[in-house]
């Protein structure tokens, strides 16, 4: 399959490619790192435009663990807005753990997108809170750059990268995920995400399935 980029409509996306979420990380994915060189690829020789997301949360962030007495990592509590799965502390703003990976080629972004900045919500998405209304802006940045497709890497697969996929496609984007430049926390879950999004419309390519 070969499929030809329109510098003028399309747009590559690289989600949370920090730290934290890189081995050696508090939130580590396993091999993390493999996929950039992958995504620096598509940075310098395949798309025009690109944008990052940044996990940038307060101290006591209501997705820690440690914020809630008695709870520990990966326990599912109730929170206002649905279910919040708790984490170590991770992407703490200001900290090097939060800060996207300096083997990234970050030069190209015309713009990095914070989220999770509020210190009673979580975001997984690149677009919406986890409350699914509070928008982080995206929507009518992609729009006013009339961006028609987006590709989407980064970390994690059955996490941040598959909850920015599905509201891209909720928004009328053409949506695909570089299967090559993106890695889960946990396989299982990804394989289930994946066959929901096939499911919705979102495509799957791989890096080398992208041409000029
Ligand atoms: C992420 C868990 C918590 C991610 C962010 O970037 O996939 N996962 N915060
Ligand atoms: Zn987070």
């Amino acid at each position: 399959m070969v499929l030809h980029i329109n510098p003028q409509t399309d747009i590559l996306a690289v989600i949370d490619v920090q730290n934290d979420f890189l081995p050696g990380g508090a939130l580590e994915v396993k091999d993390g790192d493999q996929i950039i060189p992958v995504i620096n690829h598509l940075l310098s020789h395949r798309f025009q435009r690109s944008f990052a997301t940044q996990d940038w949360h307060p101290e006591n962030h209501i997705s820690f663990a440690k914020s809630h007495p008695n709870a520990k990592p990966y326990d599912v509590i109730t929170v206002p807005y649905g279910q919040q799965t708790l984490w170590p502390v991770h992407a703490v703003q200001g900290t090097w753990g939060a800060e996207l990976s300096s083997k990234l080629q970050q030069q190209y972004f015309l713009e990095v997108f914070p989220k999770g900045k509020s210190e009673n919500i979580d975001s997984y998405s690149a677009f919406f809170e986890n409350d699914k209304e509070t928008s982080t802006g995206l929507v009518n940045w992609l729009k006013e750059l009339k961006i028609q497709r987006i590709f989407f890497t980064g970390l994690a697969e059955d996490i941040c990268v598959a909850s920015s996929a599905k509201d891209a496609f909720k928004n009328n984007f053409e949506t695909y995920i570089i299967q090559d430049a993106t890695k889960p926390v946990k396989k299982d879950d990804a394989k289930k995400r994946k066959e929901e999004l096939l499911e919705l419309g979102v495509k799957y390519i791989n890096s080398h399935d992208l041409a000029l």
